[in-house]
């Protein structure tokens, strides 16, 4: 596939303040003692380790209004801005940036930056978001006001967040070019405003019944690597619980480990995929590092490693 060698740009984007829990602010530490950039070097890939983001101040200032049940707004928006300038450089250099959490509100940042990069080079950018949740709160719905829950409604374009972002503009994403997947809790007045955008929702009712591969295949099929942009937004809480403790608010049904790793085989197979997302690992709450080794394990499939090598099977 294209994807096969590329640079790989690690950077950490140590950001909790968007999550209702702290601890995601140790995600990039964690995945790194859990071994990632190992794991896809030894897969032949050139991994080059930027290091942490760090946004010591928040800049901008907002007055209360629509914005209101945004909790710590004017940090993430500093961050929102800042992370968005830095995935800009990193994509334009050329690299396979791998954007690590930190929690899911840092998508704001990357996505929009990507969506413009993407504007710009002339590719179509396709989101697959892999997530227990559908991030399309607003702070009109949000019953937490935990920015990490409006991070879809936000990239989708919703016109009472797009403040976060302040001056830089991006396109937003139109509701058939994101694919949410593996979701299976949504609270009831976001459900009202997923269903009106008609965003794409792969929820684990028809997962079940149809089978996660059908489904990725379906949403896979006909994208062409020449012209595609996939970014891939992986939060951990998307795996089973039993499979990954570490995350601040799991919701039982979700992926298992063989399930996660055919999504992770299946997408390097594709050659389509342009730049990650490992989001909401919280280590405070993990078991002995559990759900850092199953990401990083993960994200091997994702880079190539296969049980036997051989070329993407058909039945
Ligand atoms: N939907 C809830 C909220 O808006 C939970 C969001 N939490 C997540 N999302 N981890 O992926 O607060
Ligand atoms: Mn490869
Ligand atoms: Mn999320
Ligand atoms: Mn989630």
């Amino acid at each position: 596939a294209s994807a096969a060698k590329s640079t790989i740009a690690l950077i950490g984007v140590p950001l909790e303040l968007g999550a209702g829990a702290a601890g995601t602010v140790m995600g990039p530490a964690a995945l790194r003692t859990a071994g990632l950039r190992a794991a896809i070097a030894g897969l032949g890939h050139h991994v080059v380790d930027e290091g942490d983001m760090d946004v010591p101040h928040a800049v901008p200032e907002f007055a209360p209004g629509e914005l209101a049940n945004c909790r710590n707004l004017s940090d993430v928006a500093a961050w929102t801005g800042e992370i968005h300038d830095r995935a800009l450089s990193l994509l334009a250099s050329g690299a396979l940036p791998i954007f690590m959490g930190g929690d899911h509100s840092i998508a704001m940042g990357t996505i929009s930056a990507v969506s413009r990069f993407c504007a710009e080079a002339g590719r179509r950018l396709v989101v697959l978001w892999l997530d227990a949740h559908a991030d399309f709160n607003t702070p009109a719905t949000s019953p937490s006001g935990n920015m990490h829950g409006m991070s879809v409604a936000f990239l989708c374009g919703e016109p009472s967040l797009t403040p976060v972002l302040g001056e830089r503009a991006f396109p937003a994403l139109a509701a058939g070019d994101i694919h949410l997947f593996g979701v299976r809790s949504v609270d009831a007045e976001e459900r009202r405003t997923l269903v009106e955008r008609g965003v794409d929702c792969v929820d684990m009712r028809m997962i079940d019944e149809f089978g996660m591969s059908a489904l990725l295949r379906g949403i896979l099929d006909g994208l062409d690597p020449e012209t595609t942009h996939l970014h891939v937004s992986f939060d951990v809480d998307f795996l089973d619980p039993e499979l990954a403790p570490g995350t601040g608010t799991t919701v039982p049904g979700g992926a298992t480990y063989r399930e996660a790793h055919l999504v992770m085989e299946m997408l390097h197979d594709s050659g389509l995929v342009r730049s990650l997302d490992i989001v909401e690992l919280n280590p405070f709450l993990d078991d002995r590092g559990k759900s850092a080794r199953v990401a990083v394990d993960l994200v091997g499939s994702l880079f190539g490693r296969s049980i036997v090598h051989r070329p993407s099977p058909r039945a």
